[in-house]
């Protein structure tokens, strides 16, 4: 398979090779460069142009792709690159606010912008049936120009103009995920001394996990409507109650429930200001300064 198009790909971590090796594979007339030159030479082997510099680099492809470890590393890697008339589209994770600097900094620099937020791993780049994705926003006629290149490694999701939308709605998941992890640590910490297979019990911590979330629309409309008894099957009262024996388990068990405490207290602060009659939405106020 081959192809004329040309893409430059800056930095050759696990993330940036996995990118790499699905644009190599469709054909794609690929530039690439890493600070550690020798990560670069499996895939020179593999059909890759490697550029001594990332100013050389980026003079190769009008699409530019960086995928590096932080912003800060973004701006030390092009600080030489001559980004006039070039799409800079920045899959390295950051937060929204250096997604809207960065795209000041490429516009001042002739560029246009697009930022990316990856909810995939390695692993999961090149494999359609992995569910992966990647978030973008930024330039729509940078997305729209690219997007069938940008289709290759994973899936794409463009999610608005506003530069950091892509790495709002990336950390909003990752944040999701942390604190369904910490649940998860929790629950394997009370089971794991007893003579319980902790292969079984995990289908049913996914099962749960997966039945429990079909709720989140629920917690979407009370927040755009306002009134948080909407659609509410269990009520906080009786959540908060609950919590007792959640805790005396944990203290049965000899776990510490240090994970579940910060989320306890609010549900306790909401309830003590009357809100017994709503589930947990109002939390998020709390959590809103
Ligand atoms: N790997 C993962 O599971 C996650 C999945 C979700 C998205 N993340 C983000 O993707 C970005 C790259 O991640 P990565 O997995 O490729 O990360 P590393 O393997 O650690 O490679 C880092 C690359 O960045 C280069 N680099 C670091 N500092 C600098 C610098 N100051 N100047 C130039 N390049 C720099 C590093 O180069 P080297 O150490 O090989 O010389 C690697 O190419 C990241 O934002 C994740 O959060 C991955």
């Amino acid at each position: 398979m081959d192809n004329d198009i040309r893409i430059t790909l800056l930095g050759l971590g696990d993330m940036g090779t996995a990118l790499a090796r699905t644009w190599l594979a469709a054909g794609y007339r690929l530039t690439v460069w890493n600070r550690t030159a020798a990560k670069a030479e499996p895939l020179r082997a593999e059909g890759a142009a490697v550029a001594a510099t990332a100013a050389e680099a980026v003079a190769a492809s009008d699409l530019v792709v960086a995928c590096l470890l932080d912003d800060a590393s973004v701006e030390e890697s092009l600080a030489g690159a001559d980004l006039a008339g070039k799409d800079l589209v920045n899959l390295t994770t950051g937060t929204p606010g250096q997604a809207r600097s960065r795209a000041d900094w490429a516009r001042g620099r002739g560029a246009r912008f697009l930022d990316g937020g990856i909810m995939a791993v390695p692993p999961m780049i090149g494999v359609p049936e992995s569910g992966g994705y990647i978030f973008y926003s930024g330039s729509r006629e940078v997305f729209d120009a690219h997007r069938e290149t940008l289709a290759v490694p994973t899936g794409t999701s463009y999610v608005g103009e506003d530069a950091g939308f892509a790495a709002l709605h990336d950390v909003a998941l990752l944040s999701a995920m942390n604190g369904m992890f910490a649940g998860v640590c929790h629950a394997f910490a009370l089971v794991r001394n007893e003579d319980i297979s902790l292969k079984d019990f995990a289908p049913l911590l996914t099962g749960w996990i997966t039945a429990m979330a079909s709720n989140l629309g629920v917690v979407a409309e009370q927040l755009e409507s306002g009134d948080y008894t909407k659609g509410v099957v269990s009520n906080l009262a009786m959540q908060v109650a609950g919590n007792a024996t959640l805790l005396r388990t944990a203290d049965e068990q000899g776990v510490s429930a240090e994970l579940l405490a910060p989320y306890m207290n609010l549900m306790e602060r909401r309830l003590a200001a009357g809100h017994g009659e709503e589930g947990t939405t109002g939390i998020i106020d709390l959590l809103t300064r």
